[in-house]
């Protein structure tokens, strides 16, 4: 697929709405776009539903600047937060049901590859932590130990936000939500390293409270899963609804935690993923 797949059929210019048309012309397929260049072309996702402050919403935003080939790309999702913004995204999305999407990701990987064997085909899992790292844990190790090549985003506000506040595993110990009041009795799953110790080529834990590192998280898991193996980037984007701050303070939030040592920004590189990354990132976008 490339930007032809878009392209408005001669004659029906006229009915097209003109978000589409915007797409169309100035969206970000088949160009040299990031984060960098935010506010200067048309975004995947300019209106959403969700709520004011969402940290989840924010990292979506520069989750999709992020992505080396938007045309030739597609998200599996999951039930959650990110499934209500998926319907006005403007690229190829699938909605998995709660806790299978990788396994969704892996047959549609490799049927992308049957089918465009000289382009390739980015599949990226966008998920919730309920849907990764609960529900979905053992289809998403699964695909790993089969090393898929398929990038997974974990998108972690550390709840289960969308059905009102119960606690997942990736809650902090001790966080008390609305369906959890006693607090949580223990820590949070260990998801990079069992994503590394179960074949991931490149782990990442970042945030959208810096927005270049956010994109060389998320570029980076997608370039090595092309050709390396299975990548996994855990996104910490607190929730301002479950866990009661105000919406203008998300990015105080994670700065916060950051400060305190508890959020830390980190990657893991394999020796094969690192060699691929210098080659690749030599090379101009
Ligand atoms: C098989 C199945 N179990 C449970 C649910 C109910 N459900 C919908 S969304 C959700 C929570 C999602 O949590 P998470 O993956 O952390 O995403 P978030 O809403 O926090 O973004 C649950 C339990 C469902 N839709 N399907």
């Amino acid at each position: 697929m490339t930007k032809q797949i878009f392209r408005i059929a001669p004659g029906f210019e006229e009915i097209m709405p003109e978000e589409y048309r915007e797409l169309v012309t100035d969206g970000p397929y088949d160009r040299s776009v990031g984060v960098a260049d935010l506010g200067t072309f048309k975004e995947l996702l300019e209106e959403h539903p969700l709520c004011a402050g969402c940290g989840l919403a924010l990292s979506l935003r520069l989750f999709l600047a992020s992505l080396p080939a938007p045309a030739d790309t597609v998200v599996v999702g999951s039930t959650g937060c990110s499934a209500i913004a998926f319907p006005q995204v403007g690229l190829h999305n699938i909605h998995g049901l709660f806790g299978n999407q990788n396994a969704i990701a892996s047959g549609l990987k490799r049927a992308l590859k049957l089918r465009f064997p000289d382009r390739p085909k980015d599949v990226v899992v966008v998920a919730g932590d309920g849907a990764t790292a609960d529900i979905g844990l053992e289809m998403v190790m699964h695909s790993w130990f089969r090393a898929e090549n398929i990038a997974t985003v974990m998108l972690d506000n550390e709840a289960y936000a969308n059905t009102g506040g119960q606690e997942s595993g990736m809650s902090p110990r001790g966080a008390v939500l609305n369906m959890a009041p006693t607090g949580k009795k223990f820590e949070k799953v260990a998801m990079p390293e069992i994503a590394r110790e179960s074949g991931c080529a490149y782990v990442a834990v970042t945030s959208p409270a810096n927005a270049r590192r956010f994109e060389k998280a998320i570029r980076r898991a997608i370039l090595v899963a092309r050709d390396v193996g299975p990548t996994y980037v855990q996104v910490f984007c607190p929730c301002p609804t479950n866990f009661k701050f105000r919406p203008d303070e998300t990015l105080g939030v994670i700065r916060k935690r950051e400060k305190e040592g508890v959020f830390q920004y980190r990657e893991y590189i394999t020796p094969e993923a690192q060699q691929y990354l210098a080659a690749s990132e030599g090379e101009k976008r």
